[in-house]
């Protein structure tokens, strides 16, 4: 995979490890390689919507348009995908579930533990409800100051990845980010997502290597 990039890369990566920044088994890439089960799916800004519903006391439905309304925020993070390649420093605005909880837009009931994030074609990733809320989840319009291309998920996607000086938060891999999203369904009860049924770890903390159920 690495085959031609030369010693930049290596020594990038070099100084990502003396920072504490490589997890155990992953490479850093200055690609960024595209991920996913069946096709990309096409965008019509007219009929597209985000849905909320579940464990919540209002279900919600935004409009791309009133999507875009919403509080935005700016996160720069390291992504680590299963397969082993690292991202450092990328840059992704959008919503935080966080800042709609606490606008009072999404009120969540007090029995919800989990998320399930819904995309284009019936895929699902699932995260417990404490990941969501943290700093290092993102409802994702833009990377790197571009819209999302298509491949990777525009016009909105979840993303999931470390915060450098935040280890006590949860850093699931990247696959827990669902491209082309739908819907947030808030849950009592645990269930696996896509990837999760295909025997990927439940949790998946990118420093205890949990890529394998
Ligand atoms: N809708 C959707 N989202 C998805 C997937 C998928 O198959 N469908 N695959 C996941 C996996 S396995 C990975 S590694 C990342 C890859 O994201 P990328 O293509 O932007 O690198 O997307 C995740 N989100
Ligand atoms: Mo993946």
């Amino acid at each position: 995979m690495f085959l031609f990039e030369g010693p930049d890369r290596r020594k990038e990566e070099q100084r990502i490890r003396s920072e504490g920044r490589l997890p155990p088994g992953q490479s850093l890439t200055v690609k960024f390689p595209v991920l996913h089960y069946g096709p990309v799916p096409p965008f019509n800004p007219a009929s597209w919507d985000l849905r909320v519903w579940g464990e919540v006391e209002t279900p919600q439905r935004w409009s791309w348009d009133e999507f875009n309304q919403l509080p935005r925020q700016r996160l720069i993070m390291d992504i680590h995908c299963v397969t082993r390649w690292s991202k450092f420093d990328t840059v992704w605005e959008g919503v935080s579930v966080r800042s709609l909880v606490e606008a009072g837009l999404v009120r969540i009931k007090p029995g919800a533990q989990y998320v399930m994030q819904h995309a284009e074609y019936g895929f699902t990733a699932n995260l417990p409800l404490a990941v969501v809320l943290q700093e290092n989840f993102l409802l994702a319009t833009h990377f790197n100051g571009e819209p999302l291309s298509p491949d990777h998920g525009y016009p909105l996607r979840g993303v999931i990845g470390f915060l450098p000086g935040q280890p006590q938060l949860e850093s699931p891999y990247f696959w827990k980010g669902a491209k082309w999203l739908r819907g947030l369904e808030f849950m009592t009860a645990d269930r696996r997502g896509f990837w999760e049924q295909a025997g990927y770890h439940n949790r998946a903390d990118v420093w205890k290597e949990e890529r394998f159920g």
